[in-house]
């Protein structure tokens, strides 16, 4: 996996190699941008051409194992896991910055993944139908789809990937996986469990390398016959143009810019502390974190002063250290982008409350910025439209359910959004008239379980859901079979 120089090799085949192009991808720190994490390969076209072709003939062995079998490999790969959470943890914040409580976390979340789509090789990949013809019999049988190419972002480095590749193998496809290169490392160590969990070589292929080539090459090749996208809405379109040209299937997972509605009647206290959580955990850069808060004007300063209090408990940074609440950005890019919409949003007017300038000092040489909150935001300021991906939030009046409703949907996006009442009307016309693909009552914009299904509404997927039973849609393709019996002649 690893070679003198601190370089994470690709892995194709069952072996681990360099990329044909010789050149590397550096991986830094964000809580220390001197510090070079490693190297991943910048791989070129061609090793992504032996990577698609060594899953395309490795496809035969795998979808004639049996689905019972291969969940004993997904068994295996998370007993693995669970043993070197700690070791993967690590990597994964000194990569991305995140903490290692939360790294740990997603390690487990990973692990519970593929339990769960272990257990699926066991479950139902078919249905009897009534035929008109009384003697026949009608079934339909799910198969495998063929080649699936994943591409996954750096924002949860184990879980995304994991919740693609387990399901994708359950059902007897097989895989080659482009991670972001920002994580490149922690998605070298999870390959390795699955190689020493002992999948045939050729099922799980990893070519690390720029999105521009290989991410692009993956969704352009003839012989990927499906491709599972999470990341930005303009990659996201991307991938789904060149999927559409050669008739890939494509699963698309994108951004977000997740409401909660905080009512006249709810508890504060608590609508407070998850409202806080929800936009400031991971330093806000999770497609589902919080970033507009509807409150109700009668307790609008209230719930204003609960939360600011909440925000300046919160302790910024290095994800090692054991009273630090979220680390840095994940990279210069992502911090420069994040202070950009800072000073755009005080630009259009709207007031700062808190944070809104990078970290200087100790955690000068990282990219932290410290929990932010804006009010007297309005609906046009590019701070409540466009996703902020950082540690951002906005407050906002309302007087109504309704017109806190019809603001939270005024946006392209449909990931997630919460409302937070004690009143089960209120509860009710939110989950008819909400538009989200996650519905939360009291409860946190942010959060998945491994056996629900997860995705957006409008321009935040492509409508498709992953994990629970919704990812066999994607991941399966169907035959219907219909059995005549010949007439005897005696
Ligand atoms: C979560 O909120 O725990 O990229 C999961 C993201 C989402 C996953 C969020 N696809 O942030």
């Amino acid at each position: 996996m690893l070679t003198n120089n601190n370089e994470y090799l690709n892995f194709v085949n069952g072996k681990w190699q360099p990329s044909r192009s010789g050149s590397t991808i550096e991986v830094f720190n964000p809580a220390n941008r001197d510090e070079v994490v490693g190297r991943v390969q910048a791989s070129n076209l061609e090793d992504l051409e032996e990577a698609v072709a060594i899953a395309k003939e490795t496809l035969q062995i795998w979808k004639n194992i049996s689905s019972v079998d291969r969940g004993n490999f997904l068994h295996k790969t998370a007993d693995i896991l669970e043993e070197r959470a700690d070791e993967i943890a690590e990597i994964a914040t000194k990569e991305m910055g995140k903490i290692f409580r939360d790294t740990k976390g997603e390690v487990l979340r990973g692990v519970a993944i593929l339990r769960y789509y272990a257990q699926e090789g066991m479950r139902q990949m078919g249905e009897v139908l009534p035929s008109s013809h009384k003697s026949n019999l009608l079934i339909t049988k799910r198969v495998p789809v063929g080649v699936v190419g994943i591409i996954s972002p750096w924002n949860f480095p184990i879980a995304i990937p994991i919740w693609k590749m387990a399901p994708a193998l359950i059902y007897g496809n097989t895989i080659v996986f482009k991670p972001a290169s920002e994580t490149g490392i922690t998605a070298a160590k999870i390959i390795q469990a699955f190689h020493d969990a002992g999948f045939p070589a050729g099922v799980v292929n990893l070519v690390n390398g720029r999105g521009s080539v290989i991410g692009q090459g993956l969704s352009d090749h003839p012989d990927v016959q499906a491709i599972s996208f999470t990341g930005s809405n303009s990659v996201g379109n991307q991938v789904a143009a060149s999927a559409l040209k050669h008739g890939a299937k494509f699963q698309l997972e994108m951004g977000g810019k997740n409401p909660v509605i905080i009512m006249d009647d709810a508890d504060l206290e608590h609508a407070a502390e998850l409202t806080v959580q929800g936009a400031m955990k991971q330093t806000g850069q999770r497609c589902t974190a919080t970033s507009r808060a509807y409150i109700h004007e009668s307790i609008y300063d209230e719930f204003k002063k609960i939360v600011l209090q909440k925000a300046s408990l919160l302790k910024v940074g290095n994800g090692f250290d054991q009273n630090v609440d979220f680390g840095p950005l994940a990279s210069k890019q992502q911090m420069n982008t994040v202070v950009g919409y800072i000073e755009k949003g005080l630009e259009e007017g709207a007031t700062l409350l808190c944070g809104g300038e990078s970290l200087k000092g100790d955690l000068e040489k990282g990219y932290f910025v410290p929990p932010t909150i804006f009010e007297n935001v309005t609906q046009d300021m590019t701070i409540a439209k466009e996703e902020i991906f950082g540690p951002v939030l906005a407050l906002m009046k309302i007087n109504s359910i309704e017109e806190a409703i019809e603001m939270a949907n005024d946006t392209k996006y449909g990931l997630s959004a919460s409302i937070f009442t004690n009143d089960i009307t209120r509860a009710f016309t939110f989950i008819n008239d909400i538009e989200t693909g996650l519905v939360q009552i009291n409860g946190e914009t942010g959060g998945a379980e491994p056996q629900a299904p997860f995705g957006g509404m409008k321009d935040s997927s492509s409508q498709s859901r992953e994990q629970g039973q919704a990812a066999k849609e994607f991941y399966t393709t169907m035959k219907t079979i219909t059995i005549t019996p010949v007439p005897s002649n005696g």
